[in-house]
């Protein structure tokens, strides 16, 4: 086979995770006495800027100083998303989210093929080390080779960085292996880094130009939600299954050369 390892986005693409999120955001501006709530409309904005801190910190900056109340920006954006992280991961704990369809299946076709796993994201590592057992199982985080997550790199999504860095710690070349996103910003960092990238479109990234992907679909689909018509005839069935995907990978490979590589920056 031609693949080493499936590398995977989380918020969008392990989960819909991006609901608890925007409530964790809110909680914590409650928490600290900030006069902030950012509705759906609002968050989906502000989701163009990855990274919860780089988010709120870019939201923060552009409130009334009074907001502050006379606090540092910097260390009150720490805070508040120190507080946010405690409380997205308290209710992730509790069962709050689900895997999105063939996720699960996925990633046992991959272990059970040897295939390796691993994650590339800008949300915080906190979140993956509670995020990942939840949807899962016990004992699923060391299931992952390799996990690069929020500031373990300078440059968030779609800076290729965080994928780079999964990259090197697996060891393994950008052209044996694939990447799995749902945001055109981790689009554009997954193919910067020279990976075949399967995008599935969350509720959050729906209105994402996502056809700098090489395969697009609504989700990796499974026998519960099987894909139907034009997205089974791209995935090559009811589901994107390994071989499904080995397969349109190894075209991909054979047809692209070396440009496909990972472009100079
Ligand atoms: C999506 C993000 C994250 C989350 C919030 O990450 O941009 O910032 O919105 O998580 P992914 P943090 O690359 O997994 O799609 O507040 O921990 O950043
Ligand atoms: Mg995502």
């Amino acid at each position: 086979m031609s693949l080493d390892a499936l590398i995977f986005d989380v918020d969008g693409t392990l989960a819909d995770t991006e609901e608890v999120h925007r409530q964790a955001f809110n909680a914590a501006f409650r928490a600290h006495g900030l006069p902030w709530t950012w509705d759906p409309e609002r968050y989906r904005e502000l989701l163009a800027v990855t990274g919860g801190k780089e988010r709120l910190a870019s939201f923060a900056e552009a409130q009334p100083a009074g907001d502050h109340r006379g606090r540092d920006v910097a260390e009150l954006v720490a805070e508040v998303h120190a507080t946010k992280t405690q409380w997205f991961t308290e209710r992730i704990a509790s069962g709050r989210v689900a895997p999105r369809p063939g996720v699960a299946r996925l990633v046992a076709e991959a272990r059970a093929r040897g295939i390796r796993l691993a994650i590339a994201t800008t949300t915080t590592p906190r979140n993956v080390e509670v995020l990942v057992p939840a949807l899962l199982g016990e004992g699923a985080l060391a299931w992952f080779d390799a996990i690069a997550a929020g500031d373990v790199v300078p440059r968030k999504k779609p800076a290729p960085d965080v994928y780079r860095r999964a990259l090197t710690e697996l060891g393994a070349p950008a052209d044996r292996c694939v990447a799995f996103e749902d945001s055109e910003a981790g689009v554009g960092a997954a193919r910067g880094a020279g990976l075949f990238t399967v995008a599935v479109a969350a509720p959050w990234t729906s209105h994402h130009d996502l056809s700098a992907a090489n395969l697009v679909l609504p989700t990796l689909g499974d026998e519960a939600h099987p894909l139907t018509g034009a997205d089974a005839a791209r995935a090559g069935g009811a589901w994107l299954g390994l071989d499904g995907l080995a397969a349109r990978h190894a075209a991909w490979v054979a047809a692209s050369g070396p440009e496909r590589g990972i472009p100079a920056c």
